[in-house]
């Protein structure tokens, strides 16, 4: 069955579908941020600087493929695919500080504190994801749904970024590597916590969010959960695997971040953790089978990620 799927995936329009989706989030997102100009400008600039730099949209595209499998890409989704992508570039401006990852390079160009300071790099970290939350609030306002209210929509995403999400999964990611240094074995099941609420919660409110916005059946909504789920962390030990096989100039980050830090690489080596992230994007595969051709997007999606966690190159 998954080899059929990969069969399908080969034909020209899917790959080419998902790179005008690309584009049209990419033209989309300076528009739905406050001008350089406009005072506090260094803010501003620096929220410019962190979202619109070129990382690969992959969360935005997967808001957009769900919405398009389910019905159309409307304008309410692709602005909260946006959102997304502006939640995803406050964790990145956060996660480079010195207090957490202390990184210097990510998408190719130095971090954000690093070119406006760590107060501004801050406050245009929550100035993003409070543009986030008006941008879901306002586009849902203007939807008529029959199965979710706009209230939901925006839960959803207050869930995902909050201490039962990315927040937490960073917590404890960070109490974590001080254990490492004193006390605190770090086992696969509280790594998979860390994984699946750090980087598989955006992945899963991502997906989810486009379901919403066009009105998806819940039954429906609950296979797309489990797409998203197996994916983001799939994804997220793609990244593990690029931390140790790919340059710095692949990737367009700091290469070997993660060296103090317990990993599903570290857990199970390279082929162990290559072997996990496959099985889980069969998982995740298939949960998309009630959907016949319509997910082939999403397909697509779940093999980039698998060719990604397998090549140096994974570059944004
Ligand atoms: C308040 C939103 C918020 C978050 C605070 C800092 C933090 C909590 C969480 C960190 C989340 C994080 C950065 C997880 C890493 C996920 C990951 C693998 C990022 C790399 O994603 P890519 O490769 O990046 O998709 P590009 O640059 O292509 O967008």
């Amino acid at each position: 069955m998954i080899r059929k799927a990969v069969e399908r995936l080969r034909r020209p329009g899917v790959q080419s579908r998902l790179k005008e989706l690309t584009a049209d989030v990419n033209a989309r997102l300076p528009s739905l941020i406050p001008p350089k100009e406009e005072r506090p400008e260094a803010v501003h600039d620096a929220m410019a600087y962190a979202l619109l730099a070129p990382g690969k949209r992959l969360r935005p595209v997967l808001t957009l493929s769900v919405a398009e499998m389910f019905g159309e890409v409307t304008p309410q989704a692709l602005d909260m695919s946006c959102a997304i992508e502006m939640v995803h570039a406050c964790s990145l401006i956060l996660d480079d500080m010195p207090m957490m990852d202390d990184a210097a390079l990510r998408r190719g160009r130095k971090t954000t504190h690093l070119i406006y300071g760590e107060d501004v790099a801050i406050l245009a970290s929550f100035g993003l994801l409070n543009r986030a939350f008006g941008l879901v609030a306002e586009r849902a306002q203007e939807l008529t749904l029959s199965r979710y209210t706009s209230e939901d929509l925006i839960h959803l995403l207050t869930e995902a970024v909050g201490s039962r999400g990315l927040v937490g999964g960073q917590a404890l990611d960070l109490e974590a590597q001080k254990g490492e240094a004193g006390r605190a074995e770090i086992d696969l099941d509280r790594l998979e916590f860390i994984h699946s609420h750090k980087t598989g919660a955006l992945f899963t409110a991502a997906a989810e969010l486009g379901a919403m916005a066009v009105d998806a059946r819940r039954r429906d909504l609950g296979s797309v959960t489990r797409f998203a789920k197996n994916l983001g962390l799939a994804f997220q030990i793609a990244d593990d695997l690029l931390d140790v096989l790919a340059s710095s100039e692949e990737t367009g980050k700091d290469s070997h971040q993660d060296e103090g830090k317990t990993t599903f690489v570290k857990l199970l080596g390279v082929e162990g953790a290559q072997t996990l992230c496959s099985e889980l994007l069969d998982f995740a595969m298939e949960s998309l089978s009630p959907f016949g051709r319509r997910a082939d997007s999403l397909r697509e999606i779940a093999e980039i990620v698998r060719t990604y966690g397998r090549l140096p190159g994974g570059k944004t």
